[in-house]
């Protein structure tokens, strides 16, 4: 109805979206038959998805390795790209996303064909709907410091002007962000941006993003507002908080697991720059617009409130004053 009209057609910026965890359960099944590759225990397009189902992160995980594992040729990168940014992104009035790549979720797949692939999906969406994307290379905190540093040197000997920097992303309970200051290092040293996922983790590792590892943004950091002295940094030095409200819901870090949000309340309260997104859409059953429609009756939030998400996120973006200039 009328609402959902409204929030649909409210323009977005989405920070915060995985590509593998933007497949459509019908694209996965799909490219499972391509290359004759069996879903494993006998998931289907209908149970693949199943979100009850994932007990904890490391249970999602899994799921994540299934579907990457069918994303092999440029092809498969084009497609899965494509629908992300069009059905999944422009269908919902997303008008810039930054997309997180996850190049060790596709094993054997060499870099180059990942890119090469992704930005003909990015190129074809553009011209069919004006989306405009970037990328963000996340490191798997899964994998060792070494690893990492490796994945930096890739990202740095194929540098192109869309691969705006990195990220750290899966289990956060293996290792303190610390680990990896060696690859955070090189990104910042070859001038990529820096951000980390911080969604269970205390406030302290907050502290290690910012000084250590060089982030200029805090993916989720739901835990910073129960530091005073962190969130009145933040405050002051306007990082962006890209929060998840539907996926976070599912894994108890955006509240309680019981739709409250009492975290995303809490750090708009304190007036930390936040802005929205849905982290794997089909995964966690969601998309752009019913990520804004949850918050918005949730915490009462009002056009003018979810308005504010799009504008941080024009803030936040990693463009330069031209570009962030043709979002407003
Ligand atoms: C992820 Cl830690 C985490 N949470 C949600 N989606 C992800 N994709 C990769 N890492
Ligand atoms: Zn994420």
């Amino acid at each position: 109805h009328d609402v959902e009209r409204i929030v649909r057609g409210l323009p977005k910026v989405s920070l915060h979206c995985h590509l593998i965890g933007s497949v459509q359960a019908a694209t996965v099944v799909d490219l499972a038959r391509k290359h004759g590759v069996p879903l494993d225990g006998g998931r289907t397009a209908e149970n693949l998805f199943d979100h009850g189902s994932y007990e904890d992160l490391d249970e999602f995980l899994r799921v994540l390795d299934v579907v990457g594992a069918v994303i092999r040729d440029v092809d498969d990168f084009r497609r899965v790209t494509y629908e992300s940014l069009t059905e999944g992104g422009a269908a919902h009035n997303v008008l810039y996303r930054e997309i997180f790549l996850s190049p060790p979720g596709h094993p054997g797949v060499p870099y180059p064909t990942i890119l090469e692939g992704v930005r003909a999906g990015m190129r074809d969406a553009e011209v069919d709907t004006g989306i405009r994307s970037a990328l963000i290379v996340g490191l798997n905190r899964n994998d060792t410091a070494a690893s990492a540093v490796e994945l930096v040197e890739t990202v740095v000997a194929h540098r192109a002007d869309d691969v705006l920097g990195i990220g750290l992303d899966y289990s956060e309970a293996i290792g303190p962000p610390e680990r990896f200051w060696k690859a955070f290092r090189m990104a910042g040293a070859a001038g990529l941006e820096r951000t980390a996922h911080s969604e269970s983790g205390p406030p302290h590792h907050i502290e290690t993003l910012l000084d250590l590892l060089g982030c200029t943004r805090v993916d989720h950091g739901y835990h910073v507002v129960d530091d005073e002295a962190m969130t009145r940094r933040c405050v002051e030095e306007r990082i962006p908080f890209t929060c998840t409200p539907v996926s976070s819901d599912i894994g108890r870090y955006s509240g309680s697991g019981d739709g409250s949000h009492r975290r995303i309340r809490e750090m708009v309260d304190a007036g930390l720059v936040v802005t929205i997104d849905s982290d794997d859409p089909p995964m966690f059953g969601t998309d752009p617009t019913n990520d804004y429609r949850v918050l918005a009756h949730a915490l009462g939030y009002g056009l003018d409130d979810l308005a504010r998400f799009s504008r941080n996120g024009v803030e936040a973006a990693w463009l330069d004053e031209a570009d962030r200039a043709a979002l407003r």
